[in-house]
């Protein structure tokens, strides 16, 4: 039997995504550098480097994505870059960007760009990082400078990105900068990363009155949450159960409720919580920016606590492939009633051997949300380039396009999947033709 076509409300986005630090090549002046330059802490032991090079090739990387069909693209603003000494703006990185935003908008594509994705001016980490308080406000300080040197290109912001994956990963399992070990330390990073969202909230609604689109609103802000479905791995073990509810209190409904309600409330068992009320970050929300991947099987009194479900289809890196957890986690964010923007989804696979189905599963699973009321405003797929994927190197290889990082040339290679999706953006649904490009293949949803 034929399936079904499904279409998407008019307008909607399609693109994909990178950051910066992920793609650019050369970012020396922030903490992710010198970082990298520590034995053993990179997978495979190469550093981003050069990256993908689209410092320099960032115009015909956007061809790529407009030939695609794509009508927007997810970047991210290089806080060393621009302000490489406190209060410095560099004007080379300023006039940079502004070629970058030029460049999109001459394919096509409207900018959906991050402040803050993961890396730091090292004279902010060497002043405390994240724990420090003063960060907040030197944070909002270079948003203000973005809002108003960039306003007139970009009307989609994205305050922080997942400010819980970024306080986990170096705060508390210390496999990313600073490589602390410390769950309160953890908590106060989240709490300030909240802070700095509301505060850039209010920032950028200030600064940012020029409406770039030209569709009567000038600035639309968001942030984007890492949303994992948690769930025990023993349904009947209550320490399983116990330990999935305090993960999914913590790493989701916590970050979520305090933008909604202005409140922060972080716990852990045996860390010191954190407990503010900022009247700033109370409402700052335009819209919520969904990243999705998988969900995690949580074990206890185990030193490896996520693991995929038995059985269940995996990425290179061990994730399961759930797509139909899209759906789900949509539903979830929906609840703080806001659009969504899915600001990220995809699949580590070198081989393209789930990811062209998968996307089709994950666009289906997308739209089965929205045919339940809620209002998603666009999906960008993680990610347009094979990039430096953190602590795991080059071995998470995301991208609808290859990239071979053993030339220096850094060339492109078209992955079947980026046809699956190309037509999946001109279509703006999923249509006969989409279904044909993956050969009636399937992943489970
Ligand atoms: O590559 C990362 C990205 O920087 C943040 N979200 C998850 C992606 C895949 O791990």
């Amino acid at each position: 039997m034929a399936a079904e076509a499904r279409f998407f409300p008019a307008g909607f986005l399609w693109g994909a995504g990178g950051s910066a630090h992920q793609v650019e090549g050369g970012n020396r002046r922030n903490d992710w550098w010198r970082f990298e330059q520590v034995p053993g802490v990179i997978q495979g032991g190469r550093g981003s480097g050069d990256a993908c090079r689209h410092w320099v090739l960032f115009d015909q990387d956007f061809a790529l994505a407009a030939a695609d069909g794509h009508n927007a693209h997810r970047l991210s603003l290089e806080w060393s870059r621009l302000e490489p000494s406190p209060g410095q703006f560099d004007g080379g990185a300023v006039a940079h960007y502004h070629a970058v935003f030029s460049s999109l908008r001459r394919h096509g594509l409207t900018p959906i760009v991050t402040l803050h994705h993961f890396t730091n001016p090292l004279w902010i980490a060497d002043s405390g990082g994240w724990e420090a308080r003063g960060t907040v406000d030197r944070f909002e300080a270079f948003v203000r400078f973005c809002a108003r040197e960039f306003g007139g290109e970009v009307d989609w912001w994205c305050t922080v990105n997942e400010p819980e994956v970024f306080a986990f990963r170096g705060w508390s399992e210390g496999i990313w900068p600073p490589a602390v070990r410390d769950n309160s330390r953890a908590l106060t990073v989240i709490a300030h990363q909240l802070e700095a969202h509301g505060r850039a909230y209010r920032a950028l609604h200030a600064e940012d009155h020029a409406d770039a689109d030209g569709d009567g609103v000038a600035a639309r802000v968001g942030f984007a949450k890492h949303r994992v479905q948690l769930d025990p791995l023993r349904a009947w073990h209550p320490l399983d159960r116990l330990q999935a509810y305090f993960e999914d209190r913590v790493f989701n409904r916590a970050v979520e409720q305090s933008v909604v309600e202005g409140e922060i409330d972080l716990s852990i068992p045996g860390a010191r919580g954190v407990r503010r009320t900022l009247s700033e970050l109370k409402g700052a929300l335009d819209w919520y920016g969904l990243n999705y991947y998988t969900r995690w099987m949580v074990r206890s009194l185990s030193p490896e606590p996520h693991v995929a479900r038995p059985g269940a289809p995996r990425n290179d890196l061990g994730w399961e492939l759930w797509p139909g957890g899209l759906e789900q986690a949509i539903m979830a964010a929906s609840r703080l009633g806001k659009p969504v923007l899915v600001t990220e989804n995809g699949v580590a696979d070198a081989s393209d051997r789930l990811r062209p189905a998968a996307i089709v599963a994950f666009v289906e699973a997308m739209h089965a949300a929205i045919g339940r009321g809620v209002d998603v405003r666009g999906y960008l797929h993680w990610s347009l380039l094979d990039n430096f994927e953190w602590a795991d190197g080059y071995h998470g290889r995301f991208g609808l396009y290859a990239v071979d990082f053993d030339s220096t040339e850094r060339p492109r290679t078209r992955r079947p999947s980026a046809e699956v999706f190309a037509r999946i953006a001109r279509a703006n649904g999923v249509t006969a033709d989409v279904h044909a490009a993956v050969d009636g293949a399937r992943v489970p949803r």
